[in-house]
C-alpha cells in the first residue's frame, strides 16, 4: 500500500458522512422551502444531481449540480467540501453561466494575413501547430517552448505532461502574477509555502493585505466569523478599510508597500522585551542572533515614518500579539500585500513567518498550522508513466533564483520572446495579457513568437493576440482528475461532468493536449482516458471513480492534524531559518532587512493599488452578464480616493477623473472615502477588458495592469503589481 492509502476502514468512515450529505442535497435534509423550489425548477422534467468543482477562482469549491432535462437548473455548495462548506458565492452561481454564454468559443481558429481569425477544422489546427512546434525543436531545442497556465485539475496535469513530453521544462502557473513571491519567501524561512492560520480558534490574527470578505473563499469567510463572535482580536493591515471589516477590531491604514518595516518593527518589539518564545526558537531556529541584531535597527518610531502608523500602535500591537501567543498568528495571506506586489514582497513573507516563530505558535491551538495533504500514489500501469525530465532548466531560474520551480516566473518566460530564446509558448485558462504586467510590454513581447497557441473558452485578451485559438468545453462539460486539497482533514473532491457538450465542435482540455501530443509525435504519454487516469489515481489512496462521483468530496480521517505535533521544517537546516543561505547567494541579506519599494509616490502621486470585489475574479468573471449587472447597478468600477486628498485636488465623490501615469492614462468615476490611506489609490481588478468579442465586458472601467510598470521582483521573479504610481485629476478641471 502506498504511504498515501487510507485504509478501508477510514475511507469507509469518510464516505459514509459523504453519502449520508450528498442524499441529504437530493431529498431530505434541506429545508421545505429548497425542496419546493427543488421541484419547481424541474417542471415534470427529469432531474439529474452531479458533483462539480465550481472554475471562477482557485478555490475550487464543491457543489451539486441540478440538471433539469439536461440544462444546469441550481447550484447548491456542498457542505463537505472543505472549502465551500454548503456555500458557493456570488462568482460561483453567475459563473456557471458560461456553458451557456453567446460569446462561448465553438471552433478552433487560426489568424490569416489580415490578422483575422476563421475558423479552422481540428486536423489542420494540430498539424499545423504540430509542425511549428517541430520546426521551433528542430532549429532551438525544446526548451524554446513553454506553457503557462492557471492550475486547473486536468490542466495542470496534461499541459505539464504535454511540455516534458516534448523535452521543455518550462511550464508556468499564473503565480508570478498571484503568490510567487509570498510562497517562494515563505519556503526560505519555513521550508513550505504556505501555512493555515487558526483563525477561528486564535486569541488574536492579523491579516495583513487579506480580505476574506471580498477575495472570497466561503470557508475562510466563517472562520473568521466565528473568530469574531468569539472575541478573538482580529487586526486588519491595509491601506484600504476593506470588507472584512465587519469581523474586524481594528483597522490599520498602513502606507502600501512598507508591511515590511511593521513586521520589522514588531519582531523589535519582542526581541528588545524579551517577549518571545524562548525555548522554541533556541531548538526550532538558526540565525536568530544575527537577526536579532540587524532588528535593532528598526524600533516602531523607525516604522512609524514609513509606514505611516504611530509607534505606540505598532508597540502595543506587538505586545498585545505577546499576550495572545501561541494562540496567535499573522495570517499567511494570499496576494494583496505580497504575493508579487512589490520588490520587497518575498521578504515580507519571510519576516511574518519569523514574526510568528517568535510567538511560538506553529501547530498550536489558535495559531499557525501545517495541516497535511494526501496526493495521489505512484501508478503501476506503464501508460501512465511519466515523459522522462526535461534536460534544461525553467527559462527564468537561473535570473530568478527563489522563485519556486513549481510556479516559475512566467514572466521571465514571455520576456525570452524578446531575444528568441522562447519561441512557442501555449496557454491554457490563462489571460496572461490582461493580467500578469504592463499590457503593452506583453503584446510586444507575445507578438514576437513564432508560435502562440491558447486554450480558452471565450475570446480573451491573451487569445487575440495568439495565431491559433483551440476551444475548450466549459468546466461544466468535462469530468477532470481528482483534485486533493490539504488541510486539517485532507480530502479529495471530483468535477464530474454536469452537462452535455454545449458547442459540438469543442474539446475537452484532457483531449485536446492528447490529441495535440499525438500530432508531436510524442502521443505514446497519452494512450489513456481521463476517466482510466482518474480512476488509477483514486484507487492508490483507497478510492475509486464511481465511489468519487456519488460523495463528490471524500476525507482522509487517519491523516488528521493534531494540535501540538512538532512541526517539520523542511528547508535545509530542518529549522527554521532566521537566516538563509539561498537568500544570502541570491543577493539579498541573509536575515531580512527593510528593503525600499521600487518606486515611491512623490509630490500628488498616489501609489496604484488593486483588490478583489467579491462579485468578480480577475478577468474571467466581467463578461457574465448577471455579475456586470451588479457592477453596473452599485458603480463598482469606481477608483477610491481618500477623502482629504480629494479635496485637496478638487474632487468630489462620483467625479469623474483621469487616472494617468507614464504607461496608461484612463477615466472613471471616482468614490470619494475616509476608507482609503492618503497615499494610494485603488482601482478594483476586473475591469477594462478589451476583447470586443467579450460584449458584455468590453470597455467597461479601467485595468491596473495597463498602468504597472513591466519590472520583475530581483532574485524572486514576482510581477511587481503596485510598483507603479499615478496622478489623478477632475476631468475638465
Ligand atoms: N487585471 C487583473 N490581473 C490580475 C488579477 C486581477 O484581478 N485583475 N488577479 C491576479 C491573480 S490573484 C491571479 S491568480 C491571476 C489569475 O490569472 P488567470 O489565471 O490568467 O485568470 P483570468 O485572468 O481570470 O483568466 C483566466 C482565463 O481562463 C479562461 N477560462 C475560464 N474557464 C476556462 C476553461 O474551462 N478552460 C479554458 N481553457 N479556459 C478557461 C478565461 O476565459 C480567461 O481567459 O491574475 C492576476 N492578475
Ligand atoms: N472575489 C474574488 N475572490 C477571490 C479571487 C477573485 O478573483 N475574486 N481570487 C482568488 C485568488 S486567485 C486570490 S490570489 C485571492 C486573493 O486574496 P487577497 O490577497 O485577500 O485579495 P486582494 O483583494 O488582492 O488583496 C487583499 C487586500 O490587500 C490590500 N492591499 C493592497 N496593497 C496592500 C499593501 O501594500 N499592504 C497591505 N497591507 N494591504 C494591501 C487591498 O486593499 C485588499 O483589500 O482571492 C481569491 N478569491
Ligand atoms: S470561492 Fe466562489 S468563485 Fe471561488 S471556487 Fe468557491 S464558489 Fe467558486
Ligand atoms: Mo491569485
Amino acid at each position: 500500500m502506498s504511504e498515501n492509502a487510507i485504509t478501508r476502514r477510514s475511507f469507509l468512515a469518510g464516505s459514509a458522512g459523504a453519502v449520508a450529505l450528498t442524499a441529504a442535497a437530493g431529498y431530505m435534509g434541506f429545508d421545505a422551502w429548497e425542496q419546493a423550489h427543488a421541484d419547481d425548477a424541474s417542471g415534470g422534467g427529469e432531474t439529474k444531481t452531479v458533483h462539480t468543482l465550481c472554475n471562477a477562482c482557485s478555490s475550487k469549491c464543491g457543489y451539486t449540480a441540478y440538471v433539469v432535462n439536461g440544462r444546469l437548473t441550481k447550484l447548491i455548495g456542498d457542505t463537505d467540501h472543505p472549502y465551500s462548506k454548503g456555500k458557493l458565492c456570488a462568482r460561483g452561481y453567475g459563473y456557471s453561466q458560461i456553458a451557456y454564454s453567446e460569446d462561448r468559443l465553438t471552433d478552433p481558429l487560426k489568424k490569416n494575413g489580415q490578422g483575422k481569425f476563421e475558423a479552422i477544422s481540428w486536423d489542420q489546427a494540430y498539424s499545423e501547430i504540430a509542425e511549428k512546434v517541430r520546426a521551433i525543436i528542430d532549429a532551438d531545442g525544446p526548451q524554446a517552448l513553454a506553457m503557462v497556465q492557471d492550475p486547473r485539475p486536468s490542466g495542470k496535469y496534461y499541459t505539464k505532461r504535454f511540455m516534458n513530453a516534448l523535452g521543455s521544462a518550462n511550464v508556468y502557473t499564473h503565480g508570478a502574477a498571484c503568490n510567487l513571491s509570498k510562497e517562494s519567501g515563505m519556503t526560505q524561512a519555513i521550508g513550505t509555502g504556505s501555512y493555515s492560520s487558526d483563525v477561528a480558534n486564535s486569541k488574536m490574527t492579523m491579516f495583513i493585505g487579506r480580505n476574506y470578505a471580498d477575495a472570497i473563499r466561503p470557508s475562510s469567510v466563517v472562520a473568521l466569523q466565528k473568530a469574531h463572535e468569539k472575541g478573538a482580536h482580529i487586526v486588519l493591515v491595509d491601506p484600504r478599510c476593506n470588507n472584512s471589516r465587519v469581523f474586524a477590531d481594528e483597522w490599520v491604514p498602513i502606507n502600501p508597500g512598507t508591511d515590511l518595516a511593521l513586521v520589522l518593527a514588531m519582531s523589535n518589539v519582542l526581541v528588545t522585551h524579551g517577549r518571545y518564545d524562548k525555548e522554541f526558537v533556541a531548538a526550532n531556529t538558526v540565525g536568530f542572533d544575527e537577526w536579532a541584531k540587524e532588528l535593532a535597527e528598526y524600533p516602531p518610531e523607525w516604522a512609524e515614518g514609513v509606514t505611516g502608523i504611530p509607534a505606540d500602535t505598532i508597540a502595543r500591537l506587538a505586545m498585545e500579539f505577546a499576550e495572545a501567543a501561541p494562540a496567535a498568528s499573522i495570517e499567511p495571506s494570499w496576494r494583496g500585500a505580497f504575493g508579487c506586489s512589490y520588490e520587497n514582497s518575498g521578504e515580507t513573507a519571510r519576516a511574518i513567518c519569523l514574526f510568528n516563530t517568535l510567538l511560538g505558535c506553529w501547530n498550536q491551538k489558535g495559531g499557525a498550522l501545517f495541516t497535511p495533504s494526501v496526493s495521489a500514489g505512484k501508478l503501476s500501469d506503464e501508460r501512465f508513466a511519466d515523459p522522462k525530465k526535461p534536460e534544461g532548466k525553467q527559462v527564468g531560474a537561473a535570473e530568478y533564483p527563489l522563485a519556486l520551480s513549481s510556479m516559475g516566473t512566467n514572466l521571465a518566460a514571455a520576456q525570452a520572446a524578446e531575444d528568441g530564446t522562447v519561441k512557442g509558448m501555449f496557454f491554457y485558462n490563462s489571460n496572461m495579457a490582461a493580467g500578469y504586467s504592463n499590457t503593452a510590454k506583453l503584446a510586444e513581447l507575445l507578438g514576437k513568437l513564432d508560435l502562440m497557441v491558447v486554450v480558452d473558452v471565450q475570446m480573451s485578451e491573451t487569445a487575440m493576440l495568439a495565431d491559433y485559438v483551440l476551444p475548450d468545453t466549459s468546466y461544466l462539460e468535462r469530468l477532470e482528475l481528482p483534485e486533493f486539497i490539504g488541510g486539517k482533514v485532507p480530502a479529495v473532491a471530483l468535477r464530474d461532468q454536469v452537462i452535455d457538450v454545449v458547442h459540438p465542435n469543442t474539446r475537452p482540455v484532457d483531449r485536446i493536449f492528447s490529441e495535440l501530443a499525438e500530432a508531436c509525435g510524442v502521443g505514446e504519454y497519452f494512450r489513456f482516458g481521463v476517466d482510466e487516469l482518474a480512476d488509477a489515481q483514486l484507487q492508490t489512496v483507497g478510492l475509486s471513480l464511481d465511489a468519487l462521483k456519488q460523495t463528490g468530496t471524500a476525507h482522509f480521517l487517519e491523516k488528521e492534524f493534531a494540535y501540538g505535533t512538532a512541526p517539520k521544517f523542511k528547508t535545509p537546516t530542518e529549522k527554521v531559518q532566521f537566516t538563509s543561505e539561498a537568500c544570502e547567494k541570491a543577493g539579498l541579506s541573509a536575515a531580512p532587512v527593510w528593503v525600499e519599494p521600487a518606486v515611491m509616490p512623490m509630490g500628488d502621486e498616489l501609489r496604484l493599488i488593486g483588490g478583489k470585489q467579491a462579485i468578480h475574479s480577475h478577468t474571467q468573471t466581467a463578461n457574465i452578464e448577471d455579475l456586470m449587472q451588479i457592477t453596473k447597478d452599485y458603480d463598482l468600477t469606481r477608483v477610491w480616493i481618500n477623502a482629504d486628498v480629494a479635496r485637496r485636488l478638487g474632487i468630489e465623490d462620483g467625479d469623474e477623473v483621469e487616472v494617468s501615469n507614464t504607461q496608461h492614462t484612463g477615466r472613471v468615476r471616482a468614490k470619494v472615502t475616509q476608507r482609503m490611506n492618503p497615499t494610494a489609490l485603488y482601482m478594483p481588478s476586473h475591469y477594462g477588458c478589451s476583447s470586443p468579442d467579450q460584449h458584455t465586458a468590453y470597455e467597461v472601467g479601467l485595468r491596473q495592469m495597463d498602468f504597472v510598470p513591466f519590472h520583475l521582483e530581483p532574485a524572486y521573479g514576482g510581477a511587481c503589481t503596485q510598483e507603479a504610481v499615478v496622478t489623478v485629476k477632475k476631468v475638465g478641471a
